[in-house]
């Protein structure tokens, strides 16, 4: 048994070693995710415990694993899809509805979404690929929903929901609310954001570099404020020097990493950070995403909070001064306002300053 589990060890040591001087280097300090058969204990006890791990040998989407790009072009049918378009590897996520609420504010978009058939993305993908000194990229990032052909269904229909029936009764989770075809550029990056969802990432074509840093991350990621447009993304270009005098907690970040290929599926628990990067040496990649909404809040909230409530308390006090106030300088002022003289760490001596104890 314990022969087993240091063989598994070794396992995931060796398995990162693979990859060394193809991944992007960076500052802070990576660990490797856990890669475990989907029917260890230990991968179940980490999905409970919302600590990320990467499945391997699961049939979750054993039927998608066909999806090449000719046979999406024949199959997923005629709509028009999601293309983002990009001048750089990056396709930093925006949500445009927030793009009108700040009137004073000019926000310009990182990326232009465009909508084409699959065929037409295919085509766009290969001019992109055979021209890299255009520097135009794309990234087709889809639901898949009722629109796609028979075939895609039936593929659809032959995922294992049976095993994630099984998790989502087991871990409590909500409902699933939706699956994200996502094929991209080798090099292309989704920048460092968390989602308020729970997910199984499934690769499903190529390679992808997934660095994943926990909730208690928040203060080092430095995300942006709750009313920009990019809310929930981190400031930090992980891959460009920071500055620490505009970013000093950036010399205490540390993440995990691992690289997914066909057949892996990633559990990215919901909060987590997560950074996804197709190899930039690699081919084009394709995923598709499953993700469930959080479960009911506990019926007894237990104290001290775990830092995922905190993050979710974080959040509603954020949103609530931004809807109140509109303008992010009065929610800074507010926020400054109740923080300093009174929690600020030079005045705090004791909460209960002032106050006896009681004999
Ligand atoms: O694969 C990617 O590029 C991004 C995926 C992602 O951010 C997600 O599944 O939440």
């Amino acid at each position: 048994m314990a022969a087993a589990a240091a063989a598994r060890e070794d396992e995931t040591a060796s398995y990162m070693q693979q990859f060394d001087g193809r991944l992007n280097k960076y500052d802070f300090h990576l660990e490797e995710i856990p890669r475990l058969s989907h029917k260890d204990r230990r991968a179940e006890a980490l999905i409970a415990a919302e600590k990320p791990v990467v499945l391997t040998g699961t049939s979750l989407v054993k039927t998608a694993l066909k999806w090449s790009l000719p046979y999406l072009e024949a199959n997923l049918g005629s709509g028009d899809c999601n293309v983002y378009e990009s001048k750089t590897n990056r396709f930093k996520y925006y949500d445009d509805k927030k793009l009108t609420s700040t009137p004073d504010f000019k926000f310009v978009p990182p990326t232009h979404l465009r909508q084409m058939t699959f065929s037409e993305f295919v085509t766009e993908l290969r001019q992109c690929e055979k021209n890299p000194k255009r520097k135009k990229r794309v990234y087709l990032q889809q639901p898949l929903n009722d629109t796609v052909g028979p075939a895609i269904v039936r593929d659809f229909v032959h995922f294992d929901w049976e095993w994630l029936r099984e998790n989502q009764s087991r871990c409590n989770w909500g409902p699933l609310t939706s699956n994200l075809l996502l094929v991209g550029m080798a090099g292309n990056l989704t920048p460092a954001h968390y989602d308020e969802q729970q997910n199984f990432f499934c690769q499903v074509e190529g390679q992808k570099h997934c660095m994943l840093f926990a909730p208690d991350q928040f203060e080092n990621m430095y995300p942006y404020p709750i009313g920009h447009p990019c809310d929930r993304q981190s400031q930090l270009v992980l891959e460009e020097p920071i500055d620490s005098n505009v970013f000093p907690n950036v010399s205490k970040l540390r993440g995990v990493h691992t690289v997914v290929g066909p057949g892996d599926v990633l559990y990215i628990p919901m909060y987590w950070w997560h950074q996804i990067q197709s190899l930039a040496d690699g081919e084009h990649t394709t995923s598709v995403t499953f993700w469930y909404r959080a479960g009911p809040s506990p019926k007894e909230i237990k104290w001290p909070l775990s830092v995922e409530q905190k993050v979710a308390v974080t959040r509603n006090i954020e949103k609530m001064l931004h809807e109140a106030l509109k303008d992010p300088n009065e929610v800074r002022h507010v926020l400054r306002m109740i923080v300093d003289g009174r929690y600020s760490a030079t005045n705090w001596k004791t909460p209960y300053e002032g106050m006896e104890k009681p004999v």
